[in-house]
């Protein structure tokens, strides 16, 4: 087991600081305190609690916070060595301490002359050669000169793979399909056969590209899925040679790329340094870059090194994603909410919660410190959402008046890409709509005076509950590059304020391996043997008899 990297960050668990105790104590008056109220006193609020970079917007004034809420939190961001954090993140140290490993997807991105030295290597012509090639990939691809191997043209692009090597991918892609000109784009990542079979149901063989996108190339759901690939392609061209042609890798793992059947000039590479769930940015968005073309890939690309720039130099009081973390630490310890909403007013953002689900939960669900002790404090909350207006008819009635505090991110755009009629004003009246009524609420008082009183405290809401308004201009590529590159940035701080490794992800092993023992078990029992089970608890054996019992015999045991 490598050492802890400590690096010049803070020694002291963040809940024995003193500011931590005050910010207890500050948070008793602020449970008491009226958001409505705090605007009244105060017409400058929204511009003392707001932040822009470029066309980005964030307004965090109709959150429950004072000046002081916000002094004693950057105090803890401090105290916590968030700035020395942040820059042994840029430069390259191994800050993911339990697998000894860089955190370096800010390198794919880096949009700046000059090197990055990881130890004595410069990583910076390893990045620039594979998107080289990426560029030319797409090229060839997208104006027919890489065809099938039967000389047509690949029509449509089917991406292999499961969990970071998809989830970004198909948010991306389909928060940009605006943009789309190029072949149609499949994700399959299921091990269940239903996603593969749908998803090739209508294709064509010889125009059909698979991606098998792995950074392992070992993961069980996408090697099962690329061998079915494969042999579904068998079955359509009756040539194995034609794997060459029609599989292409993003893989850590050339010895099993070769051993599959794709040659290395398929082969696109990326490096332990980048983690699964921030690998959009490397070869893993090979199939996004196909969609929309490569130069927009770039925009991407050029979007998220403004926010890294932001990050990396602006100070802790006017860095948005550092506010937003401090935010997020607020209402998980402070005011004991449990989980947070992402909300966008946008329907190409259909999956952005889905994907933040795993960057956040899979980032900062954690048990245990850097020191290996157990956290006497909450890390991340658990998150969800949905695309607005959907929401407002579906969870929303818990929002505005269930029990829970559930800190709230809007996320719009002022200009729509489809601007039909007036549905973009209807779209974004219901964003503002929403957070003023969550703030505002609605008191006795304002309820009309022909509601029967049985009905008035149904009527009542109570508002003080938090929003987070988060406005650019348009959803482009840059754009997009740019808010998601924030929310990472926000995750890291947030880690690195609970002392836990945002970058690894122990915990999703142990069913992996179980996973593994069934198997085999499994093929016992549905071929009518009688494998010894005891090794399982009553539960698990009776679902596994009753599972796997051979064909027509599922009554058995
Ligand atoms: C993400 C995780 C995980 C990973 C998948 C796929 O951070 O590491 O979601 O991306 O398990 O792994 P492979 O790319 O190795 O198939």
């Amino acid at each position: 087991m490598t050492q802890p990297f400590i690096g010049k960050y803070s020694d002291r668990r963040p809940d024995t600081s003193p500011v931590w105790k005050r910010l207890e104590e500050h948070s008793q008056s602020i449970v008491h305190s009226d958001l409505r109220e705090m605007f009244e006193r105060d017409p400058q609020r929204f511009a003392r609690f707001s932040l822009a970079n470029g066309d980005l917007l964030v307004d965090y004034s109709k959150n429950l916070i004072t000046d002081e809420t916000l002094h004693l939190l950057l105090e803890l961001a401090r105290e916590a060595g968030i700035e020395s954090a942040r820059e042994a993140m840029f430069g390259g140290g191994r800050i993911n301490w339990t697998e000894n490993r860089a955190v370096l997807h800010v390198a794919l991105r880096r949009r700046a002359e000059g090197a990055l030295f990881l130890e004595d290597h410069d990583i910076m012509p390893d990045v620039r050669r594979v998107l080289e090639r990426m560029r030319k990939f797409c090229h060839d691809l997208r104006s027919g000169l890489i065809r099938g191997a039967s000389g047509k043209k690949i029509g449509a692009v089917v991406n292999i793979g499961i969990g970071g090597s998809d989830l970004g991918p198909v948010m991306i892609s389909e928060a940009l399909r605006h943009y789309q000109n190029g072949p149609t784009l499949r994700f399959v990542s299921n091990v269940d056969a239903t996603d593969f079979v749908e998803k090739t149901r209508d294709l064509k063989p010889e125009e059909t590209l698979f991606i098998v996108a792995s950074k392992t190339f070992t993961t069980q759901e996408t090697m099962t899925n690329a061998r079915t690939a494969r042999q579904w392609l068998f079955e359509g061209l009756k040539d194995w040679s034609a794997v060459s042609k029609h599989f292409v890798a993003l893989s850590t793992n050339s010895d099993a790329v070769r051993e599959f059947g794709i040659p290395a000039e398929r082969q696109f590479e990326f490096w332990d340094w980048v983690g699964g769930r921030f690998s959009s940015w490397s070869a893993i968005g090979l199939s996004i870059a196909i969609g929309i073309g490569f130069d927009r890939f770039e925009e991407l690309l050029d979007g998220a090194f403004e926010m890294d720039e932001h990050f990396r130099h602006q100070p802790l009081e006017e860095n948005i994603p550092v506010i937003l973390a401090l935010l997020g630490i607020w209402y998980r310890n402070f005011l004991g909410a449990a989980t947070q909403a992402i909300l966008p007013y946008d329907q190409y953002l259909h999956r952005f919660a889905a994907y933040f689900q795993q960057a956040d939960m899979e980032s900062n669900g954690k048990r245990v410190d850097r020191d290996g002790e157990i956290l006497e404090y909450d890390s991340g909350p658990v998150l969800w959402g949905e695309a607005g207006t959907n929401g407002q008819h579906a969870f929303f009635q818990l929002i505005h008046q269930g029990t829970q505090l559930i800190p709230c991110d809007f996320i719009g755009f002022v200009h729509s890409l489809n601007p039909v009629g007036d549905h973009h004003r209807k779209l974004m009246a219901n964003f503002l709509a929403q957070t003023e009524a969550l703030m505002r609420g609605r008191r006795p008082g304002e309820i009309g005076d022909d509601c029967p009183d049985e009905l008035r405290p149904h009527k009542v809401f109570p508002g003080n509950r938090p929003t987070t308004s988060i406005l650019l201009d348009r959803l482009t590529p840059r754009s997009l590059g740019k808010l998601i590159a924030m929310y990472e940035h926000k995750i890291f701080v947030e880690g690195v304020i609970w002392r836990i490794n945002s970058f690894d992800q122990w915990g999703v092993e142990l069913g992996k391996e179980l996973a593994k023992k069934i198997l085999p078990e499994a093929e016992a029992l549905a071929s009518g043997a009688n494998p010894d089970l005891s090794r399982h608890d009553s539960s698990t054996a009776a679902l596994m008899r009753r599972i796997f019992a051979p064909d027509g015999d599922e009554e058995r045991g």
